[in-house]
């Protein structure tokens, strides 16, 4: 058996490297991926673009004057090069400075983000590990992508994460399901990644085949692109955030019209009865009628009712998608949709019931077994403090300051270091402006990164890394049939490092490398994860080649299950035996654990609650912001590459929005427009058509932030103009998408975007 190129697996998918003198010149898709992904192409020329760190550096007055001199220079001054020996040596330095001082909590190394896809050279898992040996440090919890259900949804169904590792596939919505209703759509753009990895794209498959076999699909999504048009999907085009009010005049209707399955709600839940008065309005005068729902969403109240009685009719499976997690309130969208899904009665059965986001990666809704991939040990934190994920710049400017946290009151540390590897803050988190004045705090910050990304930039000192090119690596992803044997394709340039190496050195100097590596190197390592994954494998009936075997041939694919994955069955099957892991061992449509927190803001059943930004309070600013994911990158990764760059026009971002809003500002395709709102203000460029609903824009994420001397963003990172308050005092997630801004042409000379260009960069002589 001959290997062939060598294999290398992303976040995207899976290709093969030619390399040409020692340089990777081409990427080939993986010959056994049906739906391969462009963005993957993307990295070919960024290997060696100006935007690629070369050499360990520190920013300029922190190399002169120390810690803390100068802070409001990030992201402005000079760095200057030294050599690996001089920056292992002050970091070293500084972490014993600041845990003498302040003691492992006020250094923050939550370093949320996705890093790369193998499983030994994952940033995170060596970062953590390399601090717990370190004495320790403050923590985040849960993820951007959708902190509030990973809060709310354990109240609710004993656990998150369970629920959507084991969501019903598309082969069973094929065989049995006749209609799905999709809040938020099925973008098929998003189900390009998988978090750890992709051998084969299986999304776009799966839904052709539920479409061929007769089901049918509604779409509620601001933008018709949520659904694609095979799919000849029905279209209703709701105002966003105001979906938990659809799903209660959808809710309303099966109610009033006896509809709904009284002996599931009885079996298989608890609290029906409290959420009852809610939804007929009698403990707050509003009932929550089809009519109402209408008036909220701006869709047609007929609509709302045929949809309720076609669902109730029909095998019926909801999806919820996790963009309505990051908004004002989201935590309730998918409480919600549990709900209305139990008042349908179809949770557990084929093809029926509720998904958390079909298609918001490759795997949801794929067949697959569960992989138990093992990862890097950790060891334990010594320092008990940690904040939900998207609460940085809330810890950075008040340390000491008590916050709300599902159920808990806790209280922030006082941070001066920061450390990240492998996540790009100045992409992820909301009000940028906001963030870059709270990072001005810390003494230190330490970035690793491949790219001078607009976090890297903003460092006191700079660890340069390699990419998943330049290093073995094994993919094993829970939620992917393949396991991939990543092979080194080039050398990277003389002054990165892996992190893995990056953390050794530093161990070694400061006393405790045999702790940190296990007395093993990297080849061990990979032949210790690969031996572990394959013990537990087996343990769950599913056989992995050993170890030659797979570096013979590179990759593996596990078989499907034999029956198709539907989400709940165990549970409606048994209700007793295989009882939930909440109080009362059933769905918890009223949740007394919540309802005894208190919060206004996340009482104890679904609840419509007005968002603090969408279109009904709309009035400076009257334009909606969907901020949604890049169809061509994952986040910022990959945007100086040429697949992103393809997708720029005049290489800024391009801009969404509805003939009637751009007739009524005198906007045509193609115009520079200026985005903005009291949080701040960025460019990109107008591409007007009816695929939006009027009063909503649009434009990815991704672009990296490059502000002007005003902070305005010439390049288009939404983020500067997205609001930075949590969810709600339960789950504190990220609100990106209740977000309202004004849209105007950009009167002014075009300032050239300068996203790309690395800072400026000295090299001492000699
Ligand atoms: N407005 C708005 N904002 C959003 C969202 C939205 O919908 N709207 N979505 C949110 C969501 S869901 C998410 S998950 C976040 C994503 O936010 P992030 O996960 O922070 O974004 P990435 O661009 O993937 O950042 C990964 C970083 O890791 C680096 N990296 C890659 N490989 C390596 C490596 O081997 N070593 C090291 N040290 N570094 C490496 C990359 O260069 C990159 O800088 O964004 C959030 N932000
Ligand atoms: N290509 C690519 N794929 C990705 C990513 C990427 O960066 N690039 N990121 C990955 C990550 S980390 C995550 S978490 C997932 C996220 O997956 P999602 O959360 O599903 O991603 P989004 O693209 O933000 O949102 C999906 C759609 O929801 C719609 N929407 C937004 N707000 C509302 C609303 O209030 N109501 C309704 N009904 N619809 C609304 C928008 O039109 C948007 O297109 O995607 C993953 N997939
Ligand atoms: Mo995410």
């Amino acid at each position: 058996m001959t290997r062939g190129l060598p294999l290398t697996a992303t976040h995207w998918g899976t290709y093969r490297a030619e390399v040409t003198d020692g340089r990777v010149t081409a990427l080939h898709n993986f010959e056994h991926d049906s739906d391969p992904s462009e963005i993957g192409h993307g990295i070919v020329d960024a290997l060696t673009a100006p935007s690629r760190i070369t050499a360990p550096m520190v920013r300029e007055s922190w190399l002169n004057d120390g810690p803390g001199a100068r802070t409001d220079q990030r992201g402005k001054e000079a760095f200057v090069e030294v050599s690996w020996q001089e920056a292992t040596r002050m970091v070293a330095d500084e972490l014993t400075r600041v845990h003498d001082t302040h003691g492992a909590q006020a250094i923050y190394a939550g370093s949320y983000g996705w890093a790369s896809a193998g499983r030994f050279h994952h940033a995170q898992s060596q970062m953590k590990r390399f601090l717990n040996c370190a004495g320790g440090f403050t923590r985040s919890l849960y993820t951007y992508s959708f902190a509030a259900a990973e809060a709310m949804v354990p109240h609710v169904l004993g656990s998150y994460r369970e629920f959507m590792n084991t969501t019903t596939s598309w082969r069973s919505v094929a065989d049995s399901g006749e209609l799905v209703v999709a809040f938020g759509g099925i973008p098929v753009k998003n189900a390009q990644i998988d978090s750890g990895g992709v051998g084969s794209h299986v999304q776009r498959d799966g839904l052709h085949s539920a479409c061929e076999a007769g089901v049918a699909f509604v779409n509620v999504s601001p933008l018709s692109s949520d659904m694609i048009p095979e799919l000849n999907a029905q279209w209703l085009p709701a105002r966003p955030n105001s979906d938990v009010a659809i799903m209660l005049g959808l809710a309303h209707t099966l109610y009033t019209e006896s509809l709904h399955d009284p002996d599931f709600m009885e079996r298989y839940c608890v609290g029906f009865d409290r959420f009852l008065p809610y939804l007929t309005g009698e403990t707050d005068g509003q009932p929550k009628t089809a009519d109402w729902a209408a008036e909220v969403s701006e869709l047609s109240a007929g609509d709302i009712r045929a949809l309720a009685r076609r669902m109730a009719r029909q095998r019926t499976m909801i999806s919820v998608s996790w963009s309505l997690t990051r908004a004002h309130h989201g935590e309730q969208p998918f409480w919600m949709g549990i709900t209305l899904a139990a008042m349908l009665g179809q949770i557990g059965l084929p093809g029926g019931g509720i998904t958390f986001g079909y298609a918001a990666s490759n795997s949801i809704g794929g067949d697959y077994r569960q992989m138990p991939g093992a990862s890097v040990p950790q060891g334990q934190n010594p320092v008990n403090r940690f904040i939900p994920v998207a609460r940085i710049a809330d810890m950075l400017e008040n340390p000491g300051g008590r916050f709300h946290f599902d159920g808990q009151v806790l209280r922030y540390p006082d941070i001066r270091l920061i450390w990240w590897a492998g996540g790009n803050p100045y992409h992820h988190h909301q009000d940028l402006n906001r963030l870059a004045r709270a990072w001005e705090k810390p003494e230190t910050v330490i970035v690793n990164d491949w790219c001078w990304t607009a976090t890297a930039r903003r460092a006191d000192i700079i660890l340069p890394t390699t990419t998943h090119l330049e290093r073995d690596d094994l993919m094993m992803s829970l939620r992917d049939p393949y396991v991939i044997a990543m092979e080194k394709a080039a050398e990277p340039p003389d002054g990165a490092r892996n992190d893995h190496e990056i953390f050794r050195n530093l161990a070694a100097h400061m006393g405790f490398e045999e702790a940190f590596t296990g007395g093993m190197d990297e080849a061990d390592w990979l032949r210790w994860l690969y031996d572990k994954t394959r013990q537990s494998a087996a343990a769950e009936g599913l056989g992995l080649p050993d170890w030659q075997e797979l570096q013979d041939k590179g990759w593996h694919r596990t078989p499907p299950p034999v029956t198709a994955t539907v989400k709940m069955r165990a549970f409606r099957e048994d209700p007793e035996e295989r009882a939930l892991a909440t109080p009362s061992g059933k769905i918890e449509v009223y949740c007394k654990t919540v309802a005894d927190f208190g919060y206004a803001d996340c009482p104890g059943h679904p609840t419509w609650m007005e968002p603090y930004e969408w279109l009904g309070n709309a009035g400076k600013y009257p334009l909606h912001l969907i901020s949604n994911q890049p169809s061509n990158k994952l986040h910022s990764q990959l945007d100086q590459g040429s697949v992103s760059r393809r997708g720029k026009i005049d290489g800024r971002e391009p801009v969404l929005l509805n003939p009637a809003d751009a007739a009524q500002r005198d906007i045509r395709e193609g115009d520079l427009l200026r985005l903005f709102n009291g949080r701040g203000a960025c460019l990109g460029v107008a591409q007007v058509s009816d695929h939006i609903r009027p009063g909503v824009v649009q434009i990815s994420t991704g672009s990296w932030w490059d502000p002007d001397d005003d902070g305005m963003c010439r390049h288009g990172n939404p983020n500067v103009l997205t609001r930075d308050i949590g969810t709600s005092s339960l789950g504190q997630g990220p609100t990106a998408h209740s977000c309202l801004i004004e849209v105007e042409r950009f009167s002014g000379t075009p300032p050239p975007v300068r996203a790309f260009e690395p800072p400026v960069i000295r090299r001492r002589k000699g």
